[in-house]
């Protein structure tokens, strides 16, 4: 926070004089927007609820308002495309996070999931792949 030299409190501000140094006014923070009733006041900015176009930058899943900014999370299965904010299918398979069986089993990358199917010489039986 920031006092201003009349006194004024900046609250998530920086108080700044014009050029002339004649009016004195509190800039907010980066991630801070000024409170609707209150010019000295600024409130952390939540781009996950803001309908302005300045935050128009969609999240493909979950949007995760963090102060200054906002993250993007994909669901469960997706990962985070390197623009931040698209999220793509996460190959289970091709990253070795699935649990199939390394033996019985084979993985099979699905969209947002996958599935052990049986290996090659394995039945499937409601006990597993034998
Ligand atoms: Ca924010
Ligand atoms: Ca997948």
């Amino acid at each position: 926070n920031n006092t201003c030299s009349n006194g004024t409190q900046c609250i998530n501000a920086t108080c700044y004089a014009n050029n002339n140094g004649t009016e004195e006014k509190c800039m907010c923070w980066k991630g801070y927007k000024h409170d609707d009733n209150n010019d000295t006041v600024c409130v952390p900015i939540n781009e996950c609820t803001t309908d302005i176009d300045a935050y128009i930058e969609y999240c493909d899943d979950d949007c995760v308002d963090i102060t200054p900014g906002y993250d993007c999370t994909c669901h469960y299965g997706y990962l985070l495309n390197d623009d931040l904010r698209t999220c793509s299918d996460l190959d289970e398979c091709e990253t070795g996070t699935h649990n199939c069986s390394q033996e019985s089993e084979l993985c099979v990358n699905e969209i947002g999931d996958f599935q052990c199917i049986c290996s090659d010489g394995y039945l499937n039986t409601s006990t597993g792949c034998k």
